[in-house]
């Protein structure tokens, strides 16, 4: 598999509950490299750009109110085939329905309110990423460890 990049939100449910360690944690664990990470506050241009796909569907305002109603921790993470690697990780987008052990199956009961956002394909990944990075802010570093990269 490729190496590949993927943005990774904590959205505002997963900060007020306190999970931002938690995540981190599981994706470091797993061996995945942190490239990038950073707390901020979306701008409703920044939501309107990254939701821009959704622009139209029934749930789009909810989901600009939501993103932009408090702290994000917007992150990148490395690896091989990262951006599957991490869907997998995160489980499907309704928190009630989302398989015990994943991140949503285990922290959210909520379509909505389901914790994080993480890029579902390559060009979601090239669309996302600088939404919320410049290139000078995604770090390139090697782990010594011969099977991390
Ligand atoms: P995912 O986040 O799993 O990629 P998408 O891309 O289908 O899911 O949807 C983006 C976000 O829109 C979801 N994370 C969720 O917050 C919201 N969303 C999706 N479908 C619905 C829905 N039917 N009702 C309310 N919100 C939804």
């Amino acid at each position: 598999m490729a190496i590949e990049r993927t943005l990774v939100l904590i959205k505002p449910d997963g900060v007020m509950k306190r999970l931002v360690g938690e995540i981190l944690h599981r994706f470091e664990r797993k061996g995945l490299r942190l490239a990038a990470v950073r707390m901020l506050n979306v701008s409703m241009e920044t939501a309107e750009r990254h939701y821009s796909v959704h622009k139209g569907k029934p749930f789009y305002d909810g989901l600009i109110d939501y993103i932009t109603s408090g702290p994000v921790v917007a992150m990148v993470l490395e690896g091989d085939g990262a951006i599957s690697v991490v869907r997998k990780m995160i489980g499907s987008t309704d928190g009630s329905k989302a398989e015990p052990g994943t991140i949503r199956g285990d922290f959210s009961m909520s379509v909505n309110f389901n914790t994080v956002h993480a890029s579902d394909s390559v060009e979601s990944a090239n669309y996302e990423i600088p939404i919320f990075f410049g290139e000078k802010e995604i770090l390139e570093y090697r782990t010594p460890d011969k099977d991390f990269i």
